[in-house]
């Protein structure tokens, strides 16, 4: 059973809000995982141990609802996995990287957390008159647990959109690239980044790139003795927000950069799955396409640069004002049916051909 003596020693510091420059940060600081993890093992269970003691003051009947009880003993069991790691050094990177397999864990017994105490309100209404005073409590509850949920996998996510793709490096070579990261502010020299952008289209963008860097880098640099960081450079100007992510890879040929982003040629072969049934390293499915139309969704864009024999920049372009973040959408009208009915055409650039003509024989006849 679950130690409500956790519970009671965690409740008693209030949570700390995170502003968005201390969140970029986690990211600068030299050692960013180091001291993410020695913040998040005390933050996320105090963030815990909060919401449970609000969850204690809900109408009992709600309290012992099947659903509610279920939802309970989730936060206490994350409670206790995260507290394990008070004991345990950060400066061990094996730690570091079981505290992102907890990470992991936490954030998918949580998954179902909505629908389940959608269902345990259900139980209850079901069985008890509920009375606007009632309704207002519960509402005011609702609110703040799942805000707390909100923020809770905001700290979960931010700390792993690198750590994410370095875990699955990890566990399929063994080994991972480091993460070097600059940040200009080419507005405001020196002064914090701030842009107002949706976590989880960042999160989708970034893991599918470093998971790409991070692949090239381990199978170009096999034989190497260490591995060149992935660097990324953060800019801001006046209108762009510019992330550079770059590997020393190899790249690919550039007549085959098109390609990379293909809906048909990247699904050629099925990236091989193994018996664990994880996600492979990078498949080259859709991560590339799909990431592509999220930046260009608030009016960005995603761009690889290849340098055949030396590495990929692949930069994330994005509005760095609000007001320019504006929905890009697809509208039915004559010219898009127009591209439905497009047949191909015979080129109007000549076909470079492979053997050069032979001028010597022309001439003589
Ligand atoms: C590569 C291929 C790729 C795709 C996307 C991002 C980075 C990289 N590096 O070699």
């Amino acid at each position: 059973p679950p130690a409500p003596r956790e519970v009671e020693r965690f409740a008693r510091f209030s949570p700390s809000p995170l502003s968005m420059q201390q969140f970029l940060d986690f990211g600068l600081a030299n050692g960013c995982e180091r001291t993410s993890f020695a913040f998040l093992r005390q933050e996320l269970p105090v963030r815990l141990a909060n919401i449970l003691k609000e969850i204690d003051l809900l109408p009992v009947q709600l309290q012992s609802t099947p659903s509610v009880n279920l939802v309970k003993s989730w936060y206490m069991r994350s409670l206790m996995d995260l507290v394990e790691f008070h004991q345990k050094s950060p400066d061990d990177h094996r730690v570091l990287s079981d505290f992102i397999d907890s990470l992991l864990t936490v954030r998918n017994r949580h998954h179902n957390v909505v629908p389940t105490m959608a269902q345990g309100i259900i139980e209850y209404k079901d069985t008890f008159k509920v009375d606007p005073v009632t309704n207002q409590n519960i509402q005011y509850f609702l609110d703040r647990f799942y805000m707390n949920r909100i923020s809770f996998r905001m700290l979960i996510n931010q700390h792993n959109a690198f750590e994410s793709s370095r875990m699955l490096c990890d566990k399929y070579y063994l080994t991972s690239p480091e993460l070097k990261l600059t940040q200009v502010n080419g507005k405001a020299p020196g002064q914090a980044i701030h842009i107002v952008y949706v976590p989880s289209h960042l999160f989708h963008m970034l893991f599918e790139l470093f998971k790409n860097a991070m692949r090239a880098t381990i199978e170009y640099q096999e034989n190497r003795s260490s591995l060149s960081p992935i660097e990324v450079t953060v800019v801001l100007g006046n209108e762009d927000l510019t992330i550079k992510i770059s590997d020393r890879g190899g790249g690919v040929p550039v007549r085959q950069v098109e390609r990379l982003f293909s809906y048909l040629y990247s699904t050629a072969p099925r990236p091989v799955m193994d018996d664990s049934h994880s996600a492979p390293l990078a498949g080259f499915g859709y991560g590339l396409p799909i990431s592509r139309l999220y930046a260009k969704y608030f009016q960005g864009n995603l761009n690889l640069y290849s340098i055949s024999g030396y590495g990929i920049d692949a930069v994330i372009y994005l509005k760095a004002l609000s007001t320019d973040s504006v929905e890009k959408l697809p509208v039915f009208n004559k010219s898009a049916y127009k591209h439905y009915q497009a047949t191909s055409e015979a080129d109007d650039w000549c076909v470079p051909s492979k053997e050069p003509k032979n001028l010597a024989k022309q001439s003589i006849a």
